[in-house]
């Protein structure tokens, strides 16, 4: 789908002493493994069951996802095709860019969704009216190949 890809950062386990395990190590470089000079970092926690957060779309702005602990499911969508994404695994971001409109529902207890963004926060930068979305993501997909 456009404007949305899976990253996947690098894991490092150190295995030197397979008896005492030491966990993962997972490094985020701005720029480098994030496509973008990172601005701002925000993370929902303690969401409640049976809540669905998001419902809009940036303009401009691009975004990764991570779920540090726990799982979270994102619905990313334009006009012409959705795709449910769960994130479950700390060594995994799921990058979106402009013009998607998104949903994050299924948030497990304890979960910890943190959202590395290129921006400092801009509230005209989101379109937050499904049907106004539809109108300006025809317009923005135009010439796009679906
Ligand atoms: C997104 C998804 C994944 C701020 O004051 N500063 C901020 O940096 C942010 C992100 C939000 N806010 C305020 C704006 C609202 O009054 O916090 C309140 C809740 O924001 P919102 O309803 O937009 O939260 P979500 O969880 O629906 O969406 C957030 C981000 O806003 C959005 O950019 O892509 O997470």
């Amino acid at each position: 789908m456009m404007n949305i890809k899976m990253i996947a950062f690098n894991d490092i386990v150190d295995e030197k002493n397979k008896e005492r395990p030491t966990g993962h190590l997972t490094p985020i470089e701005s720029g480098r493994d994030i496509p973008f000079v990172i601005k701002r970092i925000y993370y929902l926690t303690r969401v409640p069951e049976n809540t669905i957060r998001g419902f809009h779309a940036h303009r401009q702005l691009e975004q990764v996802l991570l779920c540090l602990n726990g799982k979270v499911t994102i619905s990313v969508s334009t006009p012409y095709e959705k795709q449910m994404i769960t994130l479950n695994d700390p060594a995994k971001g799921l990058y979106i860019g402009p013009m998607v409109w998104r949903e994050m529902y299924d948030f497990s207890p304890g979960s910890v969704l943190v959202v590395l963004a290129s921006e400092h926060y801009n509230e005209a930068d989101y379109i937050r009216d499904y049907r106004n979305y539809c109108e300006i993501a025809q317009e923005y997909l135009k010439g796009e190949p679906l």
